[in-house]
C-alpha cells in the first residue's frame, strides 16, 4: 500500500490508499487504450479539497497516474472530476495540462460558471460535466440549476456523466432522458449485482440504453460491485466474478456506446484495494473478441473525447 499525506489534509479514519505495486497484467490492452475513468486527488498541499467535502482522500497525483497508465499499457486517460475537490477542477486541470494531450477531462460546475470559464476549460481538454446523485458524496443541487448546466455545456459538444444509484434510476428516469446531450452513465448504474442479471433492477437500466440511444454506459468498478470480491479462481486472474455477467450484457448489447476504467485512486472503498493489473484482466471476461475490446477501449472514447484532434 502506498502511504501519504494531504497536506494539512488528515485522510477520513479507515480510508484504503491506493496500490502501489499493481501486477502486470496478462491482457495486453489494443493499441491506443483510453483509461475513461479515473481522477486525481490533490495533493492536497497544492490543490486543497474541499471544504464541502464528504471525505478526505490520500493524495494521488497526476505523476502517479501517468506512471500507472504507462504501466497497465494505456495511451490515455479521461480524468473525472472527484466530489472531494466540489467544483475546484484545478487538479485536474493541471493534470490535462501535463499530459501532452493524453488526457480528457469531465468537471464539475456551478451555475455560476462564466463562458469565458467554459472557453478555458474546453481548451484544456474539458468534453464533459459529471452530475453526481449518490447521496453520500454530495449535497442535493436542483434539477433546473443542472438542466441549465447541461443546456450551457451542450454548446461545446460536450456530454453528461451521471453517477446514481440503481435504486434511484425510477426516480431520476425523466430527468436523464431529458438532458440534451450524450450522456455517460458511471459504473452501469450500480445495479446490486446479489440480484439476477435478468431481474427487473438491471432490466430497467438495460432498457434506459435500449430505448435512449444517446446514452452510453461505463462498464468499470467490478470492485465496487461485487460481493464475490477479488479472490481469483485457480490462479486465472478471473476476480469480481459475480459482477461479470452485467457487464458482458452490457458490453455485448451496446458495443459502440460502451466505456471502461479503473477507477483509480478507488475512493471510497472499505474492504479491500483493488490491484490495478486485476482489473485489467477483468476485461477480456466481459469484452471476449478483439472487436469488442477495440470498441470498449479504443473506438469509443477516442470518438467521444479525441473526435476533435482540438487542444
Ligand atoms: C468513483 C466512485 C466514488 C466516488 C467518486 O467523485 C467521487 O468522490 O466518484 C464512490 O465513492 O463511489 O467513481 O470514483
Amino acid at each position: 500500500m502506498h502511504t501519504s499525506v494531504s497536506g494539512e489534509f488528515s485522510k477520513t479514519p479507515g480510508w484504503l490508499d491506493w496500490y502501489a505495486g499493481p501486477s502486470t497484467p496478462r491482457f495486453q490492452v489494443p493499441v491506443g487504450a483510453v483509461d475513461a475513468h479515473c481522477h486525481v486527488f490533490g495533493p492536497g498541499a497544492q490543490f486543497p479539497f474541499a471544504s464541502e467535502r464528504k471525505y478526505t482522500p490520500c493524495d494521488a497525483s497526476r505523476q502517479q497516474l501517468f506512471a500507472l497508465r504507462d504501466q497497465l499499457g494505456f495511451a490515455k486517460n479521461v480524468i473525472v472530476q472527484a466530489t472531494c475537490h466540489g467544483a475546484d477542477n484545478r487538479a485536474l486541470v493541471d493534470a490535462l495540462h501535463h499530459s501532452q494531450g493524453r488526457a480528457r477531462g469531465v468537471v464539475t460546475l456551478k451555475r455560476s460558471v462564466t463562458d469565458a470559464e467554459l472557453q478555458t476549460l474546453h481548451e484544456a481538454g474539458v468534453r464533459g460535466v459529471r452530475f453526481n446523485f449518490v447521496k453520500r458524496l454530495v449535497d442535493f443541487t436542483p434539477k433546473d440549476e443542472l438542466m441549465e448546466i447541461a443546456s450551457r455545456i451542450a454548446h461545446w459538444g460536450w456530454h453528461v456523466v451521471i453517477y446514481f444509484e440503481a435504486v434511484d434510476l425510477p426516480e431520476l428516469w425523466d430527468f436523464f432522458t431529458a438532458l440534451p446531450t450524450t450522456v455517460v452513465v458511471d459504473h452501469m448504474g450500480r445495479p446490486d449485482v446479489s440480484l439476477p442479471v435478468e431481474g427487473p433492477q438491471f432490466a430497467l437500466f438495460q432498457r434506459l440504453l435500449r430505448e435512449h440511444h444517446t446514452i452510453w454506459s461505463k462498464v468499470s468498478c467490478p470492485e465496487r460491485l461485487s460481493q464475490s470480491g477479488p479472490r481469483a479462481l485457480d490462479g486465472e486472474r478471473n476476480a469480481y466474478r459475480d459482477v461479470v455477467p452485467f457487464a458482458r450484457a452490457i458490453v455485448e448489447e451496446f458495443p459502440d456506446r460502451v466505456l471502461w476504467g479503473t477507477d483509480w485512486p478507488h475512493p471510497n472503498l472499505k474492504d479491500h484495494m483493488p490491484d490495478d493489473g486485476l482489473l485489467v484482466d477483468f476485461i477480456p471476461h466481459i469484452a471476449r473478441t478483439p472487436a469488442l475490446q477495440q470498441q470498449l477501449l479504443v473506438d469509443n472514447p477516442n470518438r467521444l473525447y479525441w473526435s476533435d484532434h482540438g487542444t
